[in-house]
């Protein structure tokens, strides 16, 4: 194509392709626009965003509030570092620990950044309080997991695409099935281990949903060991799956609380590792933190994320419609020759294409769907994730169902 018949899109994605890393493989869309759940590309066509950057933007896109409090304390002070304090962390700390019932808070930036955290926070605690033998601390974690892309992060992983080439790899961690309380209860015998970190809902997997009851089974059987049990709920967590954070459709309160992605809406990198202080209080000054962990820019808009979440009750939004979204789609699935499940909890859900991992129909379909002004993107190949903003109403839900199985129907046998 020459240059000048080239679009503003593949101007933009070869500017990408020569200067940038190539570890993405992102549909080829280029978007420069964003409004509740609506995303517009360079050439100006208008799409549902399906995916909420991974349920980052889970209050919609630039929603209004969360944006004029960015805008308001970027003309203030945006960062001090912590040392010295700031007239915004302290309310802050105060409103998340008292919406999400925890003693401390200690906050950081990305989710990663939060599961590091709550890991660190384990091994001390493992060395302080349960008296585990220096450097002998072990922490679980579950078949399929994904918190991240550090080197402790990749050392925990059972996906050879995150992990290989990357070691050698952080000792002390070990893999249990998930979703199996017999392979865990198996594991907690061993007297050196000091956590089991472990998403609700496993978000890159697939959308794994566990058996009803095995959070608060996994929780006792880690309580009958004092062993801590950390949920990382950077994805499932803000209202994602229909509750203020997934654990509580089981009434279970995490040891350590990890969130990230939409506790900013998707405008500012915010995350944190809750806990009550036995553990919070095991880290001493300067044992741990980060230049922009818990900086006011960052404070403020994730104090005004939070609020839209609770004053939009986006959880009741995302209960209300996920089952629409999947009693729907269940009836599609009852006639697909392609389709064999939708799974998964308020409005974070997936499809399952029933063709091995190596093909590319789910990819053909999204791109499909793309066309067809809807944008989400395969996980793990035959599996398609959708995760609309939860701001989204019934008629924008409906709308986009119909927009989904007309694009399936073009794919079926
Ligand atoms: C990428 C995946 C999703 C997460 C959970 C911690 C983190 C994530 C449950 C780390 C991040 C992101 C990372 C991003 C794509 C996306 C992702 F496909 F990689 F696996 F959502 F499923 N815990 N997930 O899902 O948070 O440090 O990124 O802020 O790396 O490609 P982060």
């Amino acid at each position: 194509m020459s240059a000048i018949e080239k679009t503003m899109s593949q101007k933009s994605i070869d500017l990408e392709y020569k200067y940038g890393a190539h570890n993405y493989h992102p549909l080829p869309v280029v978007l420069n626009r964003g409004e509740g759940v609506y995303v517009w590309d360079v050439e100006g066509k208008k799409y549902y965003d399906f995916l909420s950057a991974y349920s980052a933007v889970n209050q919609g896109h630039c929603h209004p509030k969360i944006v004029a409090a960015l805008v308001e304390q970027a003309s203030l002070l945006t960062l001090t570092s912590r040392a010295f304090h700031n007239d915004v962390l302290g309310a802050y700390e105060k409103y998340v620990t008292t919406l999400f019932g925890y003693d401390k808070i200690l906050p950081m930036n990305t989710g990663v950044e939060g599961g590091e955290t709550a890991l660190k926070l384990c091994r001390k605690w493992a060395y302080k309080v349960k008296g585990i033998a220096p450097n002998k601390a072990k922490i679980l974690f579950a078949e399929n997991n994904f918190w991240g892309r550090t080197l402790a992060a990749v050392s925990s992983s059972t996906d050879p695409s995150a992990f290989n080439d990357y070691g050698p790899y952080l000792p002390g961690f070990e893999i249990v099935k998930y979703n199996d309380l017999k392979d865990l209860e198996k594991a907690l015998e061993d007297p050196n281990v000091a956590g089991f970190m472990v998403e609700p809902i496993q978000g890159e997997a697939g959308v794994m949903v566990p058996d009803e009851g095995y959070l608060k089974k996994a929780y006792d059987l880690c309580k009958s060991k004092n062993v801590l049990f950390i949920a990382d709920e950077v994805q499932t967590g803000i209202s994602r799956t229909g509750k203020l954070y997934c654990c509580q459709h089981e009434g279970v309160k995490p040891d350590i609380l990890i969130l990230g992605k939409a506790l900013s809406g998707g405008v500012f990198p915010v995350s944190a590792a809750l806990a009550d202080d036995e553990i919070m209080m095991t880290i001493k000054p300067g044992e741990h933190g980060s230049t922009f962990g818990g900086n006011p820019l960052g404070c403020r808009v994730a104090m005004a994320a939070l609020e839209v979440a609770v004053d939009e009750k986006l959880a009741d939004n995302a209960e209300f419609l996920g089952n629409i979204f999947r009693a729907e789609l269940n009836k599609y699935i009852e006639t697909s020759t392609i389709c064999s499940a939708v799974r998964g909890k308020g409005l974070l859900n997936a499809i399952i294409i029933n063709d091995d991992e190596e093909s590319d129909i789910a990819w053909n379909i999204c791109m499909k769907l793309r066309d067809n002004g809807l944008l989400a993107k395969p996980t793990h190949g035959n599996i398609i994730r959708f995760a609309p903003p939860l701001v989204m109403t019934q008629a924008q839900l409906l709308d986009c169902l119909s927009i989904i199985t007309s694009t399936l129907k073009e794919f079926e046998i």
